[in-house]
């Protein structure tokens, strides 16, 4: 049976909005061919015609899946000021409890919110490993293989990125307790890797990468094995790293090397296209310009970042320097697209105290279409995957805004993304399809009911004192 064609009254392609759109898939999961203009009769076999105006799904290119169970669980004021350091205390202890089966069933309910969010593409930026003693798995791949499948259960696209972390802080110091889960020597950490690609090689929805968790977690060497090691097995596989997100991270890399973060990583490591550097808040203007000119993708994840007390990322200065962003959830206290955008240009604008900073300025006015588009170019990009686009020979990955929402009702074009992003609570996704298949319908997932009963199984055991 051919795979039927979409039809959209109303479209966000690359040039544009466009009016009356035929988008026909083939069997891979991909658009062939994408027509404005159309009508639903030019198909050549069954047609649907879309709810909605349709556009591009997003990427959420920093996700940390387990700590969904944790998200609400750690907005109690402690004995001491809270930090981001003390939060990451109560994270390690979380940690403890989680098992594969666990770690499966939180990122199965996790990957299946994503999508009803308007999310069909994940990076994954996985660290729990081992066992809870610090051993491998029987099979070392074990907690991966959770993870990626329960990305192929939900039906999301994934990149996993399997997390190297070898020390405790700068300067190759030893690891924690806390930190055992996560440890590997750069040889076994190359093995993981190695089997994973070769696992997903030719898989469309599956992309493997690597990232060495920071530069608290990997020194020069173990970066630079890591590194050439990732270039023998896929030289263009995507590589992410945690940088410069808290003050006293900047402090103790100065101490340790004479440089800041970002600084000692354009020095040392080299970062292109490939890269993603995940937060990058604490940057100079130096470090901005040149972090834009070298390629690498600035990955924000705003919800995280306020949570957490990091700080604001200097987004217009990145901008203007021509540099490429995209958005991430990392510690999933907010799983919506709508929210990473609005509170990227609210924290500017709180900052600045001005509107409208993040445009395309005078020719692309609309905050909301340029912070969507430019979210979804950064995600394509740090994701190494072919989406982001409705456009022949990339994912058919889609979503359907719901315009009987008040909010959205009567609007179109540009102004449909302003108010899906600035206005309202209410979830703007109708209709999800990800990779050719629909995953969501009418704002429901096809697994979601047992998904949420084995994930709230699994909160109660992981919350049980
Ligand atoms: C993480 N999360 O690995 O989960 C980190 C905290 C660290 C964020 N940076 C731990 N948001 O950076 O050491
Ligand atoms: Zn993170």
């Amino acid at each position: 049976m051919p795979t039927p064609s979409l039809f959209a009254t109303q479209a966000l392609l690359l040039e544009g909005w466009a009016r009356d759109v035929l988008l026909e898939l083939g069997p891979d999961g991909s658009f062939t061919r994408v027509t404005p203009g159309s009508a639903p009769e030019d198909a050549d076999g069954p047609v649907e015609r879309l709810a909605g105006p349709a556009v591009p799904g997003m990427a959420n290119v920093h996700s940390h899946a387990f700590q969904r169970a944790l998200a609400g669980l750690t907005e109690r004021a402690g004995p001491q000021e809270d930090s981001f350091w003390t939060w990451r205390d109560l994270m390690y202890g979380f940690v403890r409890r989680m098992t594969p089966e666990r770690a499966e069933a939180v990122a199965s309910q996790l990957y299946i919110e994503m999508l009803k969010a308007g999310y069909t593409a994940v990076g994954e930026f996985h660290y729990l490993h081992h066992g809870p003693d610090g051993r491998p798995y029987d099979d070392p791949a074990e907690m991966s293989k959770r993870v990626i499948g329960a990305a192929q259960m939900a039906g999301i696209g994934i990149t996993h990125l399997p997390v190297l972390y070898g020390y405790g802080d700068f300067g190759g110091q030893a690891a924690g307790e806390g930190q055992r889960r996560f440890l590997h020597e750069p040889e076994a950490f190359l093995r993981l890797v190695e089997g994973l690609i070769a696992a997903h090689r030719g898989d469309t929805q599956v992309r493997v990468g690597i990232a060495p968790h920071s530069l608290r977690a990997v020194t020069g060497e173990t970066l630079q094995a890591a590194v050439q090691g990732l270039n023998g097995l896929d030289p263009s596989a995507p590589i992410h790293i945690h940088i410069a997100e808290q003050q006293k991270e900047v402090r103790d890399c100065i101490e340790w090397c004479g440089e800041r973060p970002v600084e000692w990583l354009l020095h040392h490591a080299g970062p292109d296209q490939r890269w993603c550097l995940v937060h990058a808040t604490h940057v100079t203007e130096e470090e901005v310009t040149r972090l834009a000119g070298c390629g690498a993708v600035a990955g924000l994840c705003p919800t995280t970042e306020a949570n957490l007390g990091d700080g604001v990322f200097p987004a217009p200065g990145f901008l203007a320097a021509g540099g490429a962003l995209a958005i991430g959830s990392d510690s999933h206290i907010s799983i919506s697209p709508v929210e990473e955008l609005r509170w990227l240009e609210y924290g500017q604008r709180l900052t600045l105290r001005r509107r409208n900073v993040l445009s395309g300025g005078a020719d692309a006015p609309s905050v909301g279409a340029f912070l969507y588009k430019r979210a979804l170019a950064g995600g394509a990009q740090a994701l190494g995957r072919p989406i982001g686009r409705l456009a022949p020979g990339c994912r058919a990955d889609l979503v359907v805004l719901d315009d009987c929402l008040p909010t959205l009702a009567g609007k179109s074009g540009d102004v449909l993304l302003d108010a899906a992003i600035f206005a309202g609570n209410r979830n703007p996704v109708r209709d999800v399809m990800a990779g050719g298949k629909w995953v969501v319908r009418a704002r429901r997932h096809g697994r979601e009911e047992e998904v949420l009963e084995s994930y709230v199984r699994v909160l109660g055991d992981l919350t049980d004192t």
